[in-house]
C-alpha cells in the first residue's frame, strides 16, 4: 500500500481527505420506468424494459468539485409519459414481482453524438484471457499474443448485462462473459468481431424460446422470476474487463417481491397476523427527485478513486499494485495493466461520495450491496441507542432474524456482491448526526476481526460510509419490532454428491522476479480423491458438469492467503459448513483437518455469493433445475477477470453450441 500511497501522489490525485463529507443528499434510486407489457406464449402477462448504458457526466463529489464521466443504465423509453429517463450510477430499480417474468432489451450505447465508438473511460489490459474484439470471429475471447508490451485497449467497448443472484435463467438470458456485444457505432474498425462467441448461438435460442429478435448492440433477455423474493442486482460481465466495466457505473438493483417466500409471508409472532416491515420504497411513477419519505432503501456501496479533474482513477500499470515493473508479457509473464486488487480512496453510496440522509426515529429497512471490486466491508452499525437486525441475504428473507447489535456489536461482513436486507432501528437513536463506518480493511481480506487481526480502514476516508441525520418521528412507528418477526421457513437441502474444488493464486516464474515472486492471475481447480488440487483456465473444457435436477455439495478449497467471494450463476445454495484444512504448497495437496463450524447465523438462509476463507474448505449445497451453461467465479473482479472465472455446464452440450477452444 505504501506504493499506492505514493502513486496517488504523484498522479494528480484527487486527495479524499479534500472531498467534504455529508454534503450530497442520499439518492434513493426510483424505479426503472417499464417500457410496456406483453403477454407470453401460454397467457402469462410480462413486463418490458428497454435499458441502454451510456456516458454520461454525474455529479458524484460535491460540488464545487468537478462533475465525473461515467457509464450508466437508463430507460430509452417509458410507458409513461410521465416518467424520467434517468441515467445515473447506480440506476434505477427493477421492480419485479414473483412469477411475472421481466424482459429487458440491454443496448450498447457507448457512442458519441455522431454515433462514433466511445473508448473505455479507464485502462483496459489486452493481455489477459478477454473479449478481444480486435481478434476478429477467429481469435475473439481469447489471450492475444503479442510481439511487444501493449498499451491499454482503447477500441468500441464490449458490454454484456448479468442479472446477479437470478435463479432459473436461460442461459441465453444470463449474460454470459463470451455473449458480449459491441455498440452498433458507424466506425466499428474492420475485422473487429461486434459480439462474443456466444452471442449468436444465445440470439437464435432467445429466438426460439421467447420469440424476439435481438437488435444490433444489443440483446434481448428474459427472467422468469419464480425464485423467492430477494434482492438481487445487475452489472456487466464481459469476459476480462468486468472490473473496467463495473468502475465505469453501470450497476443497478432488482428487487423480487412477492410469492409465499415474500414479505407478505412475514409473520407477526406476537399476533400471528402478518408482520408490518419499514416502507415504503419508491414505486413506479414516483416524482424524481421523490418528495415521499422512503423507509425502505436499497443501499449500493462502492469505493472509487478521482483525479483532481473529477475523473475516474483506475491504475493503469501493475506498478501501482505492488511496484512490479516486469518483465511484462511477452518479455516475461506479468500483465502490464491488470492490477490483482484495487482499493478506492472514497466510498460512494449510490453513486455519490459520503452523502448524508435525514432519518427520523423510527425503523428502516436498508437493503445493503457490496458493489466495490475488491473491497470487504465491515459496517458498523452499533449506532448509540440503535438496534439493527439482519433479516434477509441474497436469496431472500433468513430462516430467523438475526440481532446484529447483540450479536456482533452491530457489524454486518460484506464481501463484494454480497447483500443484506437490514432493519435498523432508530427508535432509540439519539437526534443529531451519526456515522455509519466501515471497521473492513483497506487492502485484501484474510478473516478476523477489526484491530485484532488487520487494521481498518482510515477513519478519515474509506473508514466513513453514510451519516444519518436522526429527527423525531413525525408519526407513530406501526412497524413491527424486528424481534417479533416470524420470517418464512428454509428447508435444508438434503445431503448430496460431492464436487471438491480448489481456489489457488499462480505466481510470477520470472527469473527475475524470483526473490518474491508476485502474484500474476487467480485460479479455480479441481480436487481429486488423493486431495491434490490442479487448476484451470477459462479456456479448459468444462469441468463442473451437473445433471439437470441434481443436488450436489460444491466443497471450495481456499489455497491462498485471502478470502474470496465466490459466486455461482443460474443457483442459489445454502452455505453447509466450513472447515480447516491442512496445505501442502509442494505437493499442491489440500485435506481437511477437522473442526467444521457451522455457518454465521447471517448466512442462514439461500445465497448465491459466499466467502471462502483462507485456509478452509467452504461446503455449499445447491441443486440444479435448468440446464445451459454458466459461470462460477470470484466475485473479487480483479480476480474474475484474471482466470479466476470457470464456466460450468448443467446438463448436457447444446445441438450448435460453440466448441470451446481447443486445450
Ligand atoms: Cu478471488
Amino acid at each position: 500500500m505504501l506504493e499506492a500511497a505514493a502513486g496517488e501522489a504523484a498522479a494528480g490525485f484527487l486527495d479524499a481527505l479534500s472531498v467534504p463529507k455529508w454534503v450530497t443528499p442520499l439518492v434513493v434510486p426510483p424505479v426503472m420506468p417499464t417500457a410496456g407489457s406483453t403477454t407470453l406464449r401460454g397467457g402469462k402477462n410480462a413486463d418490458l424494459y428497454d435499458i441502454a448504458v451510456r456516458q454520461i457526466s454525474q455529479q458524484v463529489l460535491p460540488a464545487p468539485l468537478p462533475p465525473t464521466t461515467l457509464w450508466a443504465y437508463g430507460p430509452t423509453s417509458a410507458r409513461s409519459d410521465k416518467a424520467t429517463l434517468l441515467f445515473h450510477a447506480p440506476s434505477a430499480t427493477i421492480e419485479a414481482k414473483w412469477r411475472r417474468p421481466v424482459r429487458v432489451t440491454w443496448r450498447n450505447e457507448l457512442v458519441d453524438a455522431d454515433g462514433r465508438f466511445l473508448p473505455h473511460l479507464l485502462p483496459v489490459d489486452p493481455t489477459l484471457h478477454w473479449a478481444n474484439p480486435p481478434g476478429g470471429t477467429t481469435d475473439r475471447d481469447s489471450r492475444p499474443v503479442f510481439a511487444a508490451t501493449p498499451g491499454p485497449y482503447r477500441g468500441p467497448v464490449p458490454v454484456v448485462t448479468h442479472v446477479h443472484g437470478a435463479v432459473g435463467v436461460g442461459d441465453e438470458s444470463d449474460g454470459y462473459p463470451e455473449a458480449w456485444y459491441l455498440p452498433d457505432a458507424v466506425d466499428v474498425p474492420v475485422g473487429h468481431a461486434h459480439d462474443g462467441t456466444w452471442y449468436a448461438f444465445f440470439r437464435s435460442k432467445a429466438e426460439a424460446a421467447h420469440g424476439v429478435s435481438w437488435p444490433a448492440g444489443g440483446a434481448t433477455f428474459h427472467y422468469p422470476d419464480d425464485q423467492r423474493a430477494s434482492t438481487l442486482w445487475y452489472h456487466d460481465h464481459t469476459l476480462g474487463m468486468t472490473r473496467a466495466n463495473v468502475y465505469a457505473g453501470p450497476a443497478g438493483f432488482y428487487l423480487l417481491r412477492g410469492g409465499p417466500h415474500g414479505d407478505d409471508a412475514v409473520i407477526d409472532s406476537r399476533t400471528g397476523q402478518p408482520a408490518v416491515l419499514p416502507g415504503p420504497a419508491p414505486k413506479e411513477g414516483d416524482g424524481f427527485p421523490s418528495s415521499k419519505r422512503y423507509r425502505e432503501i436499497p443501499l449500493a456501496i462502492q469505493d472509487r478513486s478521482f483525479l483532481s479533474d473529477g475523473s475516474l482513477f483506475y491504475p493503469d500499470s501493475r506498478e501501482f499494485f505492488d511496484g512490479t515493473v516486469g518483465p511484462y508479457l511477452p518479455e516475461g509473464d506479468v500483465s502490464p495493466i491488470w492490477n490483482p486488487e484495487f482499493f478506492g480512496n472514497t466510498i460512494m453510496v449510490n453513486g455519490h461520495t459520503w452523502p448524508t440522509h435525514t432519518v427520523e426515529q423510527r425503523r428502516y429497512r436498508f437493503r445493503l450491496l457490496n458493489g466495490c471490486n475488491s473491497r470487504f466491508l465491515i459496517l458498523d452499525l452499533g449506532l448509540p441507542g440503535a438496534e439493527a437486525w439482519q433479516i434477509g441475504t441474497e436469496g431472500g428473507l433468513l430462516a430467523a432474524p438475526v440481532n446484529l447489535t447483540a450479536a456482533h456489536g452491530g457489524r454486518l461482513l460484506l464481501a463484494p456482491a454480497e447483500r443484506a436486507d437490514v432493519i435498523l432501528d432508530l427508535t432509540h437513536v439519539p437526534v443529531g448526526s451519526h456515522i455509519i463506518r466501515n471497521l473492513g480493511p483497506d487492502e485484501p481480506f484474510g478473516g478476523g476481526q477489526p484491530d485484532d487481526d488487520f487494521d481498518v480502514a482510515n477513519p478519515a476516508s474509506t473508514g466513513q460510509v453514510l451519516q444519518l441525520v436522526v429527527v423525531p418521528a413525525t408519526s407513530p412507528d406501526a412497524t413491527t419490532p424486528p424481534a417479533f418477526l416470524v420470517l418464512p421457513a428454509i428447508d435444508p437441502l438434503p445431503t448430496t454428491s460431492v464436487r471438491r474444488l480448489a481456489l489457488v493464486e499462480e505466481m510470477s516464474m520470472a527469473p527475475e522476479l524470483a526473490e518474491d515472486p508476485p502474484p500474476i492471475a487467480a485460479l479455480l481447480g479441481t480436487v481429486d480423491a488423493t486431495g491434490t488440487w490442479s487448476t484451470s483456465m477459462w479456456s479448459d473444457p468444462v469441468t463442473e458438469n451437473p445433471a439437470v435436477g441434481a443436488a450436489e455439495t460444491w466443497e471450495i478449497y481456499n489455497s491462498t492467503a485471502d478470502a474470496h467471494p465466490i459466486h455461482v450463476h443460474e443457483v442459489v445454495f445454502q452455505v453447509a459448513d466450513r472447515e480447516p484444512v491442512v496445505i501442502d504448497e509442494a505437493t499442491h495437496h489440500i485435506a481437511p483437518a477437522g473442526g467444521a463450524r457451522p455457518p454465521d447465523p447471517g448466512e442462514n438462509g439461500w445465497k448465491d455469493t459466499v466467502i471462502a476463507y483462507p485456509g478452509e474448505v467452504t461446503r455449499i449445497r445447491m441443486r440444479f433445475d435448468r440446464g445451459g451453461q454458466f459461470v462460477w467465479h470470484c466475485h473479487i473482479v480483479e480476480h474474475e477477470d484474471n482466470e479466476m472465472m470457470r464456466p460450468y455446464r448443467i446438463g448436457p452440450e447444446q445441438p450448435g453450441q460453440p466448441g470451446h477452444p481447443p486445450a
